[in-house]
Formats: C-alpha cells, sequence, structure tokens
C-alpha cells in the first residue's frame, strides 16, 4: 500500500506505543544533551511542561493511542463519543484538497498529499481541554498553521482566519439531523492563527491522523476548549470580520475566544476541574490550559473573565 503520509520518523522507527514512549525518554535525554529541535520546541514553550523538561523532572504523560482514537468529539458522525471511531471508518480521507480563499491575493487550492512533502510534520505533545470537563495529552504530528497561511498572501484587510469542515451528508451520517448548523466553522484572530502553538495535524504518534481523529487535517489550538481545534478541513477563508462560527450561533455558552479559563463556568457548568482520560482524581484546570506564559499576551487588554 501507498504510504501517503510523510511520517516524522522512518517507517522503520514506527514503533508501537511501549517501544514509541520508550523513544521519547531517548529523545528527552538527546535534548537536554542539546538535540537542536526538541531544544528549540522546550524553549518556544511548544512542549508540555517545558520547565520541567528543563528541568529534568517529569512532564505531562501522552494518553494511549486507545484512549486517544476511541473517544472522540465529531458531530458530523455521533455525538456519541464511543460510537464516533467505528462510524467514521467510512471518512476515506485521500485525496484531500484545501481551499484557501477570501481576502488573501492569490486563491489556492492545496492538495495534502503534496503539502506534507513541502513542511514535513513534526511532534507536538500538547494538551487537549473539553468544554465538557475532560482533557488529554496528545502526540500530535503537524505543521504550524503559520507555515501554511504564509503560503498565500493575506490582503490588508485580513483581520481572521475561518476554517470550514467536510460537508457530505451521505458520508457523514450525523449530518442528515440538524444537531448543529453544518458544515462545522471555526475562527481563530490572525495573531492567533500565526502563534506557533497553533498547529495543523495530520498525524498522530507518528501514523496518519485517525479518520475519528479528523483525518487527515485538523486544527489543534491548545490553549483554547477543544471545539475550536476544527476537524477534517476543506476551506480556509481570510476575513475581515469576526466570522460566526458554528458553537456560538448554538448558545450563548461557548463564545469566540473560548480560552480555557477554570475562573468562569458556562452552561456546562464550572470549568474549574477537569477529568484527564485514565486518572482516578480531577485535576486543577490551568489558564489558557497551561499556555498562559506563550499565550497571554495575545489578550493584553481583553477581559478574559466576560470575553468567554
Ligand atoms: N468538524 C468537527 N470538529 C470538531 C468537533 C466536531 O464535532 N466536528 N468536535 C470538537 C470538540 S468538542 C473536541 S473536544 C475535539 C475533540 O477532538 P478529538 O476527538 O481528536 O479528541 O474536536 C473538535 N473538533
Ligand atoms: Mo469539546
Amino acid at each position: 500500500m501507498l504510504i501517503r503520509h510523510p511520517p516524522t520518523v522512518r517507517a522503520s522507527e514506527i514503533t508501537p506505543e511501549a517501544a514509541y514512549l520508550g523513544r521519547r525518554r531517548f529523545m528527552r535525554h538527546a535534548a537536554l544533551l542539546g538535540a537542536g529541535m526538541w531544544v528549540g520546541a522546550a524553549s518556544a514553550g511548544i512542549l508540555p511542561g517545558a520547565a520541567a523538561l528543563a528541568a529534568g523532572g517529569s512532564a505531562d504523560k501522552p494518553n494511549s493511542w486507545e484512549e486517544i482514537t476511541s473517544y472522540n468529539n465529531f458531530y458530523e458522525y455521533s455525538s456519541d463519543k464511543r460510537a464516533v471511531a467505528t462510524l467514521a471508518k467510512n471518512l476515506d480521507p485521500h485525496p484531500w484538497t484545501i481551499r484557501i480563499e477570501g481576502e488573501v491575493e492569490q486563491p489556492r487550492t492545496i492538495d495534502i498529499d503534496a503539502l506534507l512533502r513541502q513542511l514535513r510534520p513534526q511532534e507536538r505533545i500538547l494538551r487537549l481541554r473539553c468544554v465538557e470537563g475532560w482533557s488529554m495529552v496528545i502526540p500530535w504530528d503537524g505543521v504550524p498553521l503559520a507555515d501554511v497561511l504564509r503560503l498565500v498572501q493575506p490582503t490588508s484587510r485580513a483581520r481572521y482566519v475561518r476554517f470550514v469542515s467536510l460537508h457530505d451528508p451521505a458520508r457523514l451520517y450525523g449530518q442528515r439531523r440538524a444537531t448543529l448548523p453544518w458544515p462545522y466553522t471555526e475562527a481563530l484572530t490572525i495573531a492567533e492563527a500565526m502563534h506557533p502553538l497553533t498547529l495543523m495535524a495530520t498525524g498522530l504518534y507518528g501514523k496518519p491522523l485517525p479518520n475519528q481523529n479528523g483525518a487527515p487535517i485538523r486544527l489543534v489550538v491548545p490553549w483554547k476548549y477543544g471545539f475550536k481545534s476544527i476537524k477534517s478541513i476543506v476551506a480556509i477563508h481570510f476575513e475581515e470580520q469576526q466570522p460566526h462560527t458554528t458553537w456560538p450561533q448554538v448558545s450563548n455558552d461557548y463564545g469566540f475566544y473560548a480560552n480555557v479559563n477554570p475562573h468562569v463556568a458556562n452552561g456546562r457548568g464550572s470549568q474549574s476541574r477537569e477529568n484527564r482520560i485514565g486518572e482516578l482524581h480531577k485535576r486543577q484546570t490551568q489558564l489558557f490550559n497551561g499556555y498562559a506564559s506563550e499565550v497571554a499576551h495575545l489578550y493584553r487588554g481583553l477581559d478574559l473573565d466576560r470575553y468567554l
């Protein structure tokens, strides 16, 4: 079979999870010894617990492949998280293109396989916090969204980036019902979109992104509630006005910014604690999901407790 996804490691190095974790420990060691990419990622705060890592302490342990791929929110298929993986087997994410248009000098259609040959995916281990109160730590493979957006020239009017998921009720059974206004859309400010923590994920544990996780390409914005991390993207629009996205249309409990904030409850109840999948006791939720030192500057002057 043709392997379309350029792996972040050589195929011969793709290992089962246990060996993978061993490799991570090795890489952490290598980082301490000064291996460029990992030191770069740690000092940019891209790895979780960069400070702890630099100090040789323990960082967040990634969730297992099984956990990450069997408990999913993907309303295009179902609102039953345990049913999504089976239903999404029919997604068929190859070939796949993303249309980039709106306030850009050169609208274009990008083929994902070509994109991944041009921009080599890197591993980024990031926390994901769902507004439903659960969280995971996920070893994504992906490319910074900024690198993708630099391929087009936004006009001086572009202030927001809007993302659109696949709309195909023939395949995505959940879209036959109006559980959400389809297609699923999300948006970021340009500054958020260009932030180095904002990722276009194309893989997981060194393997192509499973369908249920948003194959073949999805957004990852780790300091925001999970619903911002839109799956199976088919279009990216640059826009002048703040876009109307899916969840804020459904309920006032979901804001445009949706930054993880333990001090602000919403219709889902208090957000002060979370259930890390696989753990017995709840943990405290951290402001900006623990990425405050990297992203708080983006919101200077904004009343975080008011602007959900
Ligand atoms: N297109 C689309 N993207 C989506 C969703 C969805 O239903 N449809 N659910 C969101 C929510 S609520 C969360 S918590 C994350 C879950 O990602 P995961 O299943 O990979 O953990 O995907 C987000 N992206
Ligand atoms: Mo979520």
